[in-house]
């Protein structure tokens, strides 16, 4: 790989350039080749730039980013080939309030969703994007999302005014050539983004360019297209992340009859050598990416990481469900990764790594709260200034890193097998201090599709708000449903018929965050939900004793073998309080009436049973 030092390519000045477009540059798509030439008119950059995806690419824009000062490179020695970005301090997280699923009709983006009339909406990007790009180069990124050769893998075209966001879909997605072969003469989903600060002659950019009191990031998912404007945020700007392979491929998913889902998925081994795979739904920054990567604390067993954030999941001919990872690198919560909670993690971003919004040390390495040891002397926080106690955090609660998932030392060998792998189990959860267990299993499909949709948790940094609050986020998909929610848990329900009930895998609710009257944490997490897994996988073949309880099926027994918890702990663990569960089933009712008629029948059954069972 080139080093950052290396002279930039210059990018063509924009008459030039259109006629490379129009006549002699040739992406090998006519429809790709005609809407680049219609985006450059739009938005009049000063450049054109198709991404080839090349490592001498991604180093000539690290290098040209450094020399402008929009990010740092770090200590060659300590942390190689990585750089530091700090952003925009209200461009930090996903902006819920300014997503759009802009459907024809209101009804099928449903309650869960904003909405506008598609017309309307495109007249007013129409006008923001209008010369958005002056001054600035406009980079066409053909990416891949799923193994490249499958042919369930969907390529997507993102136009972007960001360096930064062509850097980080390098280590996010199949980038460049590689897309543009798979792509062929075939349809892309088209995504516009603008960072939304256009440059004029002689002004100088600043350090993270973005007009945030414009942001809108919005789906228009007949056409299979996402506008993004205003903001330079992973979530909000990576758009073949949450905005294709969740929202737009939900749509897809359900057309066509398959799963978009906001899961991890992972291969759990047991000591004797039987392998599984699990898939696990958790709203952002509820420790996907940790138990992902998990490191067993049980001897002999082992996990190796398929994905952290994203599933499609299909019926395979064998029937049963086969999931795979869309994505080719993990944009992780920093704060609280650390080699004690997720040493995999840290040996991944050792290097080749964009770091944004942590802190950045004297030495030129990055740190955040939560990693090993005590914070160094001296820091600049991610506010880019030097950091006192006083100031609060140094590292942005939701900080990340991005990095290639070929780093990861447990990468799982199967990650890019375009059939996917074989799921035997599902598990949701969320954030709860109370009342969820550590976990149940359900009865059934259909009453596992019910603990999917009765998901609540507390909300975290990953999205603009209020932190802490309690909130339904049904299957970890509330911000991500590109379409009407009740008709997504028809789809769920659906699915479960495309099969026998034994092929399909078992589904399960954990909650790792209870807490004690004093706000400890009652059960160790991290490694220790290995003992949690291991029940599970032993569940799913009928090895693992349960008990029925009106919630759900619970362990009898788990193995603690090496951990010192106390047994009112356990009990606590396990514990259903009655009255607080009808106060949850109250709430889910009331939740429920949001989707009136598209509210599927079966799970208003099954809170009924529910209800009955409690009594
Ligand atoms: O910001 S992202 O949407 O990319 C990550 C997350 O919130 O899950
Ligand atoms: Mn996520």
């Amino acid at each position: 790989m080139v080093g950052f030092g290396a002279k930039p390519r210059g990018t063509l000045q924009l008459e030039t350039l259109m006629n490379q477009v129009m006549s002699s540059y040739k992406t090998g798509n006519e429809e790709l080749d005609r809407w680049i030439g219609e985006m450059a008119e739009l938005c009049r950059p000063a450049g054109v730039h198709v991404c080839d995806g090349s490592d001498r690419e991604y180093g000539e824009l690290a290098a040209q980013l450094v020399r402008e000062g929009k990010a740092t490179a770090l200590n060659e020695a300590m942390r190689p080939h990585s750089l530091w970005f700090h952003s925009d301090a209200e461009d930090v997280a996903r902006v819920e309030e300014c997503t759009f699923i802009c459907s024809r009709r209101e009804e099928d983006a449903g309650p869960t969703n904003h909405w506008v009339e598609p017309g309307e909406m495109k007249r007013k990007l129409g006008g923001l994007f209008s010369g958005c790009m002056e001054g600035r180069t406009m980079y066409v990124v053909p990416y891949c999302m799923g193994p490249l050769g499958s042919p369930f893998s969907i390529v997507g075209v993102e136009i972007t005014d960001s360096a930064y966001v062509v850097l980080n879909m390098k280590w996010m997605t199949r980038m460049g050539k590689e897309a543009l072969k798979q792509l062929g003469n075939g349809a892309f989903s088209a995504g516009m983004h603008s960072v939304g600060a256009p440059l004029k002659q002689g002004q100088k950019d600043v350090r993270w360019p973005c007009h945030v009191k414009e942001r809108c990031i919005v789906h228009f998912p007949e056409e299979r297209s996402v506008w993004s404007y205003g903001s330079g945020y992973g979530g909000n700007a990576l758009l073949g992340k949450k905005c294709l392979a969740l929202r737009l491929a939900s749509v897809m998913g359900k057309e066509e009859g398959w799963l978009a889902e906001h899961m991890l998925i992972l291969g759990l081994t047991s000591p004797e050598g039987e392998k599984k795979y699990i898939a696990a739904a958790f709203p952002s920054a509820c420790g996907k990416t940790n138990l992902a990567m998990l490191t067993p604390t049980l001897p002999g067993w082992k996990v190796e990481c398929v994905g952290d954030d994203i599933a499609w999941i299909r019926v395979g001919d064998d029937g049963r469900l086969w999931a795979v990872n869309p994505e080719a690198g993990y944009f992780g919560v920093a704060p609280g990764t650390s080699m004690k909670t997720n040493p995999n993690a840290m040996r991944t971003i050792a290097k080749n790594t964009i770091f944004t919004n942590v802190a950045l040390t004297g030495e030129g390495d990055v740190w955040w709260e939560g990693m090993d040891g005590s914070p160094p002397e001296k820091m600049i926080s991610w506010l880019g200034k030097v950091w006192k106690p006083s100031d609060g955090p140094a590292a942005h609660p939701n900080s990340r890193f991005t990095v290639s998932a070929k780093q990861n030392p447990i990468y799982d060998p199967m990650a890019n097998d375009p059939k996917g792998v074989p799921l035997s189990a599902i598990i949701f959860g969320g954030r709860r201090n109370g009342v969820v267990p550590l976990v149940y299993e359900s009865f059934s499909w259909q009453h596992g599709v019910f603990l999917g949709a009765s998901v609540s948790s507390e909300s975290t940094a990953a999205a603009k708000g209020e932190v802490g609050k309690l909130r339904h986020d049904p299957f970890a998909m509330l911000p991500f449903c590109g379409y009407h929610m009740g008709d997504y848990f028809a789809h769920w329900l659906e699915m479960g018929k495309k099969t026998s009930a034994d092929k399909l895998p078992k589904i399960y609710y954990v909650n790792w965050f209870q807490k004690d009257a004093e706000g400890k944490f009652l059960w160790p997490g991290f490694g220790e939900n290995s003992r949690v897994l291991k029940w599970i996988f032993e569940r799913t073949s009928d090895k693992a004793p349960a008990k029925k309880t009106a919630i759900g099926s619970i362990p009898t027994s788990l193995d603690l073998s090496g951990l010192e918890i106390l047994t009112e702990k356990l009990t606590a663990l396990f514990s259903i309080d009655r009255e607080a569960w009808l106060k949850e089933c109250d709430e889910i009712k009331n939740y429920f009436k949001v989707f009136s008629s598209r509210m599927p029948s079966e799970l208003l059954r099954e809170l009924d049973e529910l209800i009955r069972r409690l009594h």
